[in-house]
């Protein structure tokens, strides 16, 4: 089994911190973004769109970092992280579909222009950005309280939700979003925190560092929000 990544990527993140959950290894294969390794004949064999993540096991290529999730712990019996019961089932599908198609939609936006677009050497859009935040503040307020409710999304435990949920809001400070009006998102993301997973999967402090530089020049002018 070979998963194809970008370290620094969000959408693996939550697909890797899901491998080291896993009681057997799985190869990682980096992706050479900058060489355009992403664009290249053999890799889009394995995923059209020309995104990472991507898993081949045999014959299967699959790309959708919440679908591989899924795949991975359904193929090694990981019932806590995607349960089999019906219902609990559902409910850890139900925020990873809200996860691509709201909340982390609009949260990508941001960190889209305001990190990684500089980071390539491009010009954040800031008006798009706003428009964004504006969009993920209903989104945020909704999982605060969902979470003031229990220890994790889908309940005690933890699941595919939380690491889908969580996977880009470690960088909500670098994206200068605040989650100050959120405490138990802050909250549940500190109890995230202590799973061993999800550090072990953390942004590398030197991409950190270097996203840090890169935004430097664009900090002006937005306030802040
Ligand atoms: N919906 C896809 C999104 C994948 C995605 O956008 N990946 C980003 C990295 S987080 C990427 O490969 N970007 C490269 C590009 O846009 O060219 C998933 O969940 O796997």
């Amino acid at each position: 089994m070979k998963l194809y990544i970008v370290p620094g990527s969000p959408n693996c993140r939550k697909v890797q911190a899901v491998v080291h959950e896993l009681p057997v290894p799985v190869e990682t294969v980096i992706v050479d973004f900058a060489a355009g390794a992403h664009k290249s004949r053999d890799y889009l064999a394995i995923n059209p769109n020309g995104l990472v993540p991507s898993l081949v096991d045999g014959d299967l290529r699959l790309w959708e970092s919440n679908a591989i999730m899924q795949y991975l712990a359904d193929a090694h019996d990981a019932i806590s992280l995607f349960p089999r019961d019906p219902r609990r089932r559902i409910d850890v599908v139900r925020w990873q579909c809200w996860e691509l198609s709201h909340f982390g939609r609009a949260l990508g936006v941001v960190l889209f222009e305001r990190l990684f677009k500089p980071l390539m050497g491009g010009q954040p859009d800031e008006a798009l950005a706003q428009r964004a935040l504006e969009q993920l503040q209903p989104y945020a307020a909704l999982l605060d309280a969902h979470v003031k409710e229990r220890a994790f999304v889908a309940g005690d435990a933890v699941t595919l939700a939380d690491y889908s949920l969580g996977c880009q809001l470690p960088m909500a400070a670098l994206g200068r979003i605040n989650l100050a009006p959120y405490p138990n998102l802050r909250a549940w993301l500190a109890r995230l925190d202590e799973r061993e997973a999800w550090r072990a999967t953390a942004m590398p402090a030197a991409m950190a560092q270097a996203i840090e530089q890169a935004t430097a020049a664009h900090r002006s002018g937005d306030g802040g929000s």
